[in-house]
């Protein structure tokens, strides 16, 4: 069975679970811790692009890094659900792919800084194997691991400048694109509507049953002056995972790898 390495939290390992999962394709998930999971990610990847990031997909020899790569393999595995890549929406997923993942990026870099005011959503960043009563001291390592994901993928100084400058204007252009319509395209739904909703996951994160978080990570992944100013792509993007997105298995308790099926 395929692997699948993903950070929970991330709006990349998403967008590869919901193409799997759209496609039917079994695959075990297991999460990356970063630091502690940097060496094991490189190792998997001794010939790939740097910095090696997760979502990966691990097939018997094939090694897959990328959540657009992965929805792409996705396809080709899949066992007949309809494509999220029919050839005339191609331009409108590469347009949005770019813009999608410039918003995550800028996303990433706001969460990382209200992660450090914030000791319970460090804590809850904590790998599972540290005890509770181990966190208050822990707190250092998981400050660490903040500061590390920051410089590693070279976040941006001023999150909410780009917030004012690139995601605001961005949402409108989406709103705008979208005319009211269920869809980016006429012909239905495509990888632009997964790659172009996934950006609000950091306006207001979606429900527990699509996207489980403790308590304080769901904290700084609110952003409500962003929900409060786009209520009508939060309907949109609900309305398509009611209809398109399958609930992930839920996790096993922590510790224990899921061995989950899309
Ligand atoms: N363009 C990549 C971006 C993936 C990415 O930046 N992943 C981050 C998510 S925060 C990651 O791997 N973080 C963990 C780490 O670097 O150890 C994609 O589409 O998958």
């Amino acid at each position: 069975m395929h692997t699948l390495y993903g950070l929970g939290v991330s709006g990349w390992t998403e967008k590869a679970r919901w193409a799997l999962s759209h496609h039917g394709i079994e695959y075990r998930y297991r999460e990356h811790t970063p630091l502690i999971g940097e060496l094991a990610l490189r190792w998997r990847t001794p010939n790939g692009p740097r910095p090696t990031t997760v979502p990966l997909l691990l097939e018997d020899t094939r090694v897959t890094m990328g959540s657009f790569n992965i929805a792409r393999r996705a396809e080709e595995l899949s066992t007949g659900a309809p494509p999220l890549f029919p050839a005339s929406a191609l331009p409108t997923i590469q347009r949005w792919e770019e813009v999608g993942d410039h918003v995550l990026r800028i996303a990433r870099a706001s969460v990382l800084r209200r992660m450090l005011d914030n000791p319970r959503a460090l804590d809850e960043s904590l790998p599972s194997f540290i005890p509770r009563f181990l966190h208050a001291v822990s707190r250092p390592t998981a400050r660490m691991g903040v500061s590390f994901l920051a410089r590693k993928h070279s976040a941006v100084a001023d999150p909410e400048a780009a917030i004012r400058d690139t995601v605001i204007p961005t949402l409108e252009r989406l709103r705008t694109e979208l005319r009211g319509r269920p869809y980016l395209m006429d012909e239905g739904f495509t990888y632009a509507d997964v790659t172009a909703c996934t950006m609000l996951q950091f306006a207001r994160p979606m429900d527990e049953a699509w996207w489980p978080l403790a308590p304080a990570t769901r904290e700084v992944w609110h952003h409500e002056p962003l929900a409060a100013a786009f209520p009508d792509l939060l309907e949109w993007r609900a309305a398509l995972y009611e209809k398109h997105r399958r609930p992930p298995p839920r996790a096993l308790p922590s510790g224990t790898n899921s061995a989950s099926a899309a």
